[in-house]
Protein backbone atom coordinates (compact mmCIF):
# COMPACT_ATOMS: atom_id res chain seq x y z
CA UNK A 1 0.00 0.00 0.00
CA UNK A 2 1.44 3.21 -1.11
CA UNK A 3 0.21 6.43 -0.15
CA UNK A 4 0.94 10.15 -0.43
CA UNK A 5 0.61 12.45 2.50
CA UNK A 6 0.15 16.21 2.51
CA UNK A 7 -1.19 19.24 4.24
CA UNK A 8 -1.44 22.65 4.66
CA UNK A 9 -2.45 23.91 1.21
CA UNK A 10 -4.28 26.27 2.32
CA UNK A 11 -6.32 26.94 -1.19
CA UNK A 12 -7.87 30.24 -1.69
CA UNK A 13 -4.72 32.21 0.35
CA UNK A 14 -2.81 35.45 -1.29
CA UNK A 15 0.48 35.09 0.52
CA UNK A 16 2.55 38.56 0.75
CA UNK A 17 -0.57 41.02 -0.06
CA UNK A 18 0.40 44.02 -2.10
CA UNK A 19 3.63 42.04 -3.48
CA UNK A 20 4.01 42.02 -7.03
CA UNK A 21 4.24 38.48 -7.19
CA UNK A 22 1.21 37.77 -4.68
CA UNK A 23 -1.63 37.10 -7.46
CA UNK A 24 0.56 34.41 -8.80
CA UNK A 25 1.45 32.99 -5.57
CA UNK A 26 -2.34 32.43 -5.04
CA UNK A 27 -2.30 30.59 -8.13
CA UNK A 28 0.69 28.70 -7.54
CA UNK A 29 -0.89 26.96 -4.22
CA UNK A 30 -3.92 26.05 -6.77
CA UNK A 31 -1.48 24.95 -9.75
CA UNK A 32 0.72 23.15 -6.95
CA UNK A 33 -2.62 20.90 -5.45
CA UNK A 34 -3.43 20.29 -8.93
CA UNK A 35 0.51 18.54 -9.71
CA UNK A 36 -0.03 16.72 -6.53
CA UNK A 37 -3.04 14.83 -7.75
CA UNK A 38 -1.08 14.71 -11.19
CA UNK A 39 1.73 12.84 -9.09
CA UNK A 40 -0.34 10.96 -7.34
CA UNK A 41 -2.09 9.41 -10.21
CA UNK A 42 1.26 9.03 -12.13
CA UNK A 43 2.08 6.86 -9.24
CA UNK A 44 -0.62 5.00 -8.66
CA UNK A 45 -0.54 5.43 -5.06
CA UNK A 46 -3.48 4.12 -2.69
CA UNK A 47 -4.02 6.81 -0.77
CA UNK A 48 -4.18 10.56 -0.82
CA UNK A 49 -3.77 11.76 2.93
CA UNK A 50 -5.11 15.70 3.44
CA UNK A 51 -4.07 16.20 7.64
CA UNK A 52 -6.13 19.55 7.44
CA UNK A 53 -6.34 23.09 5.91
CA UNK A 54 -6.95 22.00 2.49
CA UNK A 55 -8.43 25.25 2.22
CA UNK A 56 -7.54 28.90 3.48
CA UNK A 57 -10.47 30.09 4.93
CA UNK A 58 -14.61 28.52 4.22
CA UNK A 59 -14.22 27.24 0.85
CA UNK A 60 -16.69 28.71 -1.73
CA UNK A 61 -19.01 26.24 -3.93
CA UNK A 62 -17.37 26.70 -6.78
CA UNK A 63 -13.86 25.87 -5.10
CA UNK A 64 -15.45 22.58 -3.53
CA UNK A 65 -16.51 21.58 -7.23
CA UNK A 66 -13.05 22.24 -8.43
CA UNK A 67 -11.75 20.47 -5.95
CA UNK A 68 -14.08 17.20 -6.47
CA UNK A 69 -13.14 17.29 -9.99
CA UNK A 70 -9.74 17.11 -9.41
CA UNK A 71 -10.08 13.78 -6.98
CA UNK A 72 -12.41 12.37 -9.69
CA UNK A 73 -9.44 12.12 -12.21
CA UNK A 74 -7.91 9.54 -9.70
CA UNK A 75 -7.99 6.27 -11.28
CA UNK A 76 -6.61 4.24 -8.28
CA UNK A 77 -6.24 7.00 -5.49
CA UNK A 78 -8.67 6.93 -2.21
CA UNK A 79 -8.59 10.30 -1.06
CA UNK A 80 -9.39 10.94 2.50
CA UNK A 81 -9.25 14.38 3.94
CA UNK A 82 -10.61 16.15 7.20
CA UNK A 83 -10.96 19.66 7.75
CA UNK A 84 -8.41 21.87 10.18
CA UNK A 85 -8.54 24.98 12.20
CA UNK A 86 -8.34 27.35 8.53
CA UNK A 87 -11.76 25.46 7.02
CA UNK A 88 -13.16 24.01 10.08
CA UNK A 89 -17.25 23.46 9.72
CA UNK A 90 -18.67 26.26 10.01
CA UNK A 91 -22.52 26.00 10.05
CA UNK A 92 -22.99 27.61 6.77
CA UNK A 93 -20.09 25.51 5.10
CA UNK A 94 -20.71 24.43 2.03
CA UNK A 95 -18.89 21.10 2.90
CA UNK A 96 -21.45 20.29 5.03
CA UNK A 97 -23.87 17.90 2.61
CA UNK A 98 -21.44 18.54 -0.25
CA UNK A 99 -21.65 15.17 -2.63
CA UNK A 100 -18.39 13.65 -2.83
CA UNK A 101 -16.85 11.75 -5.62
CA UNK A 102 -17.44 8.10 -4.76
CA UNK A 103 -13.27 7.95 -4.12
CA UNK A 104 -13.20 10.67 -1.77
CA UNK A 105 -13.89 9.91 2.10
CA UNK A 106 -14.50 12.92 3.81
CA UNK A 107 -13.99 12.45 7.95
CA UNK A 108 -16.46 15.43 8.54
CA UNK A 109 -17.27 14.19 12.25
CA UNK A 110 -16.49 16.05 15.56
CA UNK A 111 -15.88 12.52 16.94
CA UNK A 112 -13.01 10.07 15.51
CA UNK A 113 -13.78 7.95 12.78
CA UNK A 114 -12.41 5.47 11.06
CA UNK A 115 -12.55 3.87 7.50
CA UNK A 116 -11.56 0.42 6.51
CA UNK A 117 -9.96 -0.06 2.52
CA UNK A 118 -10.21 -3.61 2.34
CA UNK A 119 -8.51 -4.08 -1.16
CA UNK A 120 -5.85 -2.11 0.94
CA UNK A 121 -5.96 -3.63 4.43
CA UNK A 122 -6.08 0.05 6.26
CA UNK A 123 -7.92 1.71 8.26
CA UNK A 124 -7.62 5.52 8.37
CA UNK A 125 -9.14 7.06 10.94
CA UNK A 126 -9.59 11.33 11.85
CA UNK A 127 -12.16 13.77 12.87
CA UNK A 128 -13.13 17.15 11.71
CA UNK A 129 -12.23 20.99 13.35
CA UNK A 130 -15.67 22.29 14.18
CA UNK A 131 -14.35 25.61 15.27
CA UNK A 132 -11.20 27.79 14.85
CA UNK A 133 -9.45 26.73 17.98
CA UNK A 134 -9.77 23.17 19.91
CA UNK A 135 -8.35 23.14 23.62
CA UNK A 136 -8.91 19.82 24.46
CA UNK A 137 -6.25 17.07 23.73
CA UNK A 138 -8.31 14.83 21.96
CA UNK A 139 -5.54 12.72 20.47
CA UNK A 140 -4.43 11.65 23.79
CA UNK A 141 -6.22 8.16 24.27
CA UNK A 142 -6.95 7.89 21.00
CA UNK A 143 -5.93 4.11 19.75
CA UNK A 144 -6.17 2.25 16.61
CA UNK A 145 -8.73 -1.00 16.74
CA UNK A 146 -7.92 -4.07 16.34
CA UNK A 147 -8.49 -5.14 12.71
CA UNK A 148 -5.37 -6.63 10.83
CA UNK A 149 -3.07 -4.82 8.69
CA UNK A 150 -2.24 -0.95 8.36
CA UNK A 151 -3.85 1.78 10.69
CA UNK A 152 -2.99 5.19 9.86
CA UNK A 153 -4.48 8.78 11.80
CA UNK A 154 -4.54 11.51 10.00
CA UNK A 155 -4.16 14.69 12.85
CA UNK A 156 -4.06 18.33 13.12
CA UNK A 157 -2.88 20.72 15.59
CA UNK A 158 -0.45 20.04 18.23
CA UNK A 159 -0.10 23.73 19.65
CA UNK A 160 -2.04 24.99 22.31
CA UNK A 161 -4.93 26.42 20.59
CA UNK A 162 -5.24 23.76 18.56
CA UNK A 163 -5.22 20.36 20.09
CA UNK A 164 -2.14 19.93 22.20
CA UNK A 165 -0.89 16.82 21.76
CA UNK A 166 1.49 14.71 23.81
CA UNK A 167 4.04 13.06 20.77
CA UNK A 168 5.01 10.54 23.46
CA UNK A 169 1.95 9.14 23.87
CA UNK A 170 1.10 9.52 20.11
CA UNK A 171 3.77 7.74 18.96
CA UNK A 172 3.47 4.97 21.59
CA UNK A 173 -0.44 4.60 20.81
CA UNK A 174 -0.03 1.63 18.28
CA UNK A 175 -0.96 3.50 15.05
CA UNK A 176 1.60 2.62 11.90
CA UNK A 177 1.68 6.12 10.90
CA UNK A 178 0.41 9.61 12.05
CA UNK A 179 -0.21 12.10 9.57
CA UNK A 180 0.00 15.22 10.65
CA UNK A 181 -0.46 18.88 9.82
CA UNK A 182 -0.72 22.25 10.82
CA UNK A 183 2.86 22.98 11.47
CA UNK A 184 3.87 23.91 8.37
CA UNK A 185 7.36 23.40 8.47
CA UNK A 186 7.72 19.95 7.21
CA UNK A 187 8.92 17.47 9.83
CA UNK A 188 9.49 13.89 10.61
CA UNK A 189 8.74 13.58 14.67
CA UNK A 190 9.17 9.78 15.16
CA UNK A 191 10.93 8.00 11.54
CA UNK A 192 8.39 6.60 9.61
CA UNK A 193 5.87 7.02 12.37
CA UNK A 194 4.70 10.47 12.71
CA UNK A 195 5.50 13.50 10.90
CA UNK A 196 4.46 16.94 9.87
CA UNK A 197 4.17 16.94 5.55
CA UNK A 198 4.47 20.75 6.74
CA UNK A 199 2.68 22.77 4.10
CA UNK A 200 2.70 21.84 0.38
CA UNK A 201 3.64 25.64 -0.96
CA UNK A 202 4.65 28.03 1.86
CA UNK A 203 1.96 30.26 2.39
CA UNK A 204 3.55 33.14 4.44
CA UNK A 205 7.09 34.69 4.72
CA UNK A 206 7.37 32.59 7.90
CA UNK A 207 7.40 29.28 6.32
CA UNK A 208 10.90 29.37 5.41
CA UNK A 209 13.08 26.37 4.00
CA UNK A 210 12.10 23.68 1.42
CA UNK A 211 7.85 22.55 0.96
CA UNK A 212 6.63 19.46 -0.36
CA UNK A 213 4.22 15.70 0.66
CA UNK A 214 5.37 12.60 2.09
CA UNK A 215 5.47 9.47 0.21
CA UNK A 216 5.17 6.43 2.47
CA UNK A 217 5.16 2.75 1.65
CA UNK A 218 3.48 -0.09 4.23
CA UNK A 219 4.73 -3.53 3.31
CA UNK A 220 4.84 -6.16 5.48
CA UNK A 221 4.26 -4.58 8.62
CA UNK A 222 6.68 -1.97 7.99
CA UNK A 223 6.00 1.94 7.33
CA UNK A 224 8.53 3.79 5.14
CA UNK A 225 8.50 7.25 4.32
CA UNK A 226 10.39 9.73 2.22
CA UNK A 227 10.18 13.71 1.84
CA UNK A 228 9.76 14.85 -1.49
CA UNK A 229 10.63 18.47 -2.09
CA UNK A 230 7.37 20.01 -4.34
CA UNK A 231 6.63 23.80 -3.92
CA UNK A 232 7.46 26.23 -6.65
CA UNK A 233 9.19 28.43 -4.70
CA UNK A 234 10.84 29.09 -1.11
CA UNK A 235 11.56 32.05 1.76
CA UNK A 236 15.23 32.46 2.08
CA UNK A 237 16.01 34.49 4.54
CA UNK A 238 19.74 36.20 3.68
CA UNK A 239 22.21 38.08 6.49
CA UNK A 240 25.06 39.63 4.40
CA UNK A 241 28.15 40.89 6.04
CA UNK A 242 28.89 44.85 5.24
CA UNK A 243 32.38 45.82 6.42
CA UNK A 244 34.16 49.25 6.70
CA UNK A 245 35.20 48.44 2.73
CA UNK A 246 31.73 47.91 1.47
CA UNK A 247 29.83 50.52 -0.56
CA UNK A 248 26.28 50.50 -2.02
CA UNK A 249 26.86 49.67 -5.41
CA UNK A 250 28.86 46.58 -4.05
CA UNK A 251 26.51 45.47 -1.74
CA UNK A 252 23.82 45.74 -4.69
CA UNK A 253 26.36 43.49 -6.68
CA UNK A 254 26.39 41.27 -3.72
CA UNK A 255 22.78 40.62 -3.10
CA UNK A 256 22.10 40.09 -7.19
CA UNK A 257 24.73 37.69 -7.01
CA UNK A 258 23.07 35.97 -3.44
CA UNK A 259 19.75 35.94 -5.36
CA UNK A 260 21.13 34.34 -8.50
CA UNK A 261 23.21 31.63 -6.49
CA UNK A 262 19.81 30.79 -3.88
CA UNK A 263 17.27 31.08 -7.43
CA UNK A 264 15.68 33.66 -8.84
CA UNK A 265 12.25 32.60 -8.05
CA UNK A 266 12.15 32.40 -4.51
CA UNK A 267 11.25 34.82 -2.15
CA UNK A 268 14.20 36.64 -0.11
CA UNK A 269 14.45 38.34 3.09
CA UNK A 270 17.39 40.40 3.69
CA UNK A 271 18.86 41.64 6.56
CA UNK A 272 22.30 43.86 6.35
CA UNK A 273 24.61 43.10 9.43
CA UNK A 274 27.65 44.19 10.70
CA UNK A 275 29.82 47.96 9.86
CA UNK A 276 30.10 50.38 7.57
CA UNK A 277 31.75 53.25 7.06
CA UNK A 278 29.60 56.34 8.76
CA UNK A 279 29.62 58.01 5.22
CA UNK A 280 28.53 55.27 3.31
CA UNK A 281 24.45 54.69 2.56
CA UNK A 282 22.61 51.49 1.65
CA UNK A 283 19.80 52.60 -0.26
CA UNK A 284 17.91 49.90 0.27
CA UNK A 285 14.81 50.56 -1.51
CA UNK A 286 17.12 50.77 -4.71
CA UNK A 287 17.71 46.91 -4.18
CA UNK A 288 14.12 45.77 -4.60
CA UNK A 289 14.44 45.25 -8.55
CA UNK A 290 17.13 42.83 -7.58
CA UNK A 291 14.62 39.80 -7.14
CA UNK A 292 11.43 38.99 -5.14
CA UNK A 293 12.26 41.02 -2.06
CA UNK A 294 9.67 41.09 0.53
CA UNK A 295 11.92 42.57 3.40
CA UNK A 296 15.47 44.07 3.46
CA UNK A 297 17.02 45.60 6.54
CA UNK A 298 20.02 48.00 6.98
CA UNK A 299 21.31 46.66 10.46
CA UNK A 300 24.69 48.36 9.73
CA UNK A 301 26.48 49.79 12.41
CA UNK A 302 28.29 52.80 11.03
CA UNK A 303 32.15 52.01 12.17
CA UNK A 304 35.29 54.04 11.58
CA UNK A 305 38.45 53.69 9.36
CA UNK A 306 41.04 51.91 10.41
CA UNK A 307 43.58 54.12 8.32
CA UNK A 308 42.03 57.03 10.23
CA UNK A 309 42.31 55.63 13.29
CA UNK A 310 45.81 54.70 12.96
CA UNK A 311 47.10 57.94 12.26
CA UNK A 312 45.03 59.52 14.90
CA UNK A 313 46.72 57.10 17.54
CA UNK A 314 50.07 57.12 16.53
CA UNK A 315 51.75 55.43 19.48
CA UNK A 316 49.54 54.93 22.16
CA UNK A 317 47.75 51.77 23.09
CA UNK A 318 45.57 51.72 20.18
CA UNK A 319 47.97 52.76 17.73
CA UNK A 320 51.06 50.14 18.50
CA UNK A 321 47.57 47.53 18.28
CA UNK A 322 46.77 48.77 14.86
CA UNK A 323 49.97 48.74 13.99
CA UNK A 324 50.75 45.48 14.64
CA UNK A 325 47.91 43.86 13.53
CA UNK A 326 46.91 45.74 10.49
CA UNK A 327 47.71 43.49 7.34
CA UNK A 328 50.28 44.70 4.49
CA UNK A 329 47.35 46.01 1.48
CA UNK A 330 47.14 42.84 -0.83
CA UNK A 331 49.67 40.97 1.38
CA UNK A 332 49.59 37.60 1.89
CA UNK A 333 47.72 37.96 5.43
CA UNK A 334 45.28 40.59 3.79
CA UNK A 335 41.93 39.31 4.10
CA UNK A 336 38.27 40.86 5.20
CA UNK A 337 37.69 38.17 7.97
CA UNK A 338 41.41 39.75 9.53
CA UNK A 339 40.27 42.93 8.99
CA UNK A 340 36.72 42.58 10.57
CA UNK A 341 38.63 40.84 13.39
CA UNK A 342 40.95 44.24 13.86
CA UNK A 343 37.82 46.52 14.00
CA UNK A 344 36.18 43.97 16.68
CA UNK A 345 39.56 44.25 18.43
CA UNK A 346 39.59 48.17 17.92
CA UNK A 347 36.16 48.53 18.83
CA UNK A 348 36.05 46.16 22.37
CA UNK A 349 39.42 48.69 23.13
CA UNK A 350 37.68 51.95 22.47
CA UNK A 351 34.75 50.59 24.99
CA UNK A 352 37.12 49.96 27.53
CA UNK A 353 38.79 53.23 27.06
CA UNK A 354 35.60 54.60 27.76
CA UNK A 355 35.24 52.91 30.93
CA UNK A 356 38.52 53.82 32.16
MN1 LIG B 1 -3.90 24.67 10.82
Amino acid sequence: MRFIHIADIHLGAVPDKGQPWSQKRAQEIWKSFQRVIREAEREQVDLLLIAGDLFHRQPLMRELKEVNYLFSRLSRTQVVWMAGNHDYLHRDSPCRNFAWEENVIFLDSPECESVYFKRLETTVYGFSYYSREIMEPLYDGLEPDKTPGCHILLAHGGDSHHIPIDKKRLAASGFDYIALGHIHKPQMLVQDKMAYAGALEPVDSNDTGVHGYILGEYADGQICTEFVPFACREYVQLSLESSLESTDYEMQERIAREIAANGASNIYKIDIVGAREPEIVYQTETYRGLGNILEINDLTEPGFSIEELRLQHGQDIIGRYIEKLLPKEGGEDDSPVKRQALAYGIAAMKKTQKRL
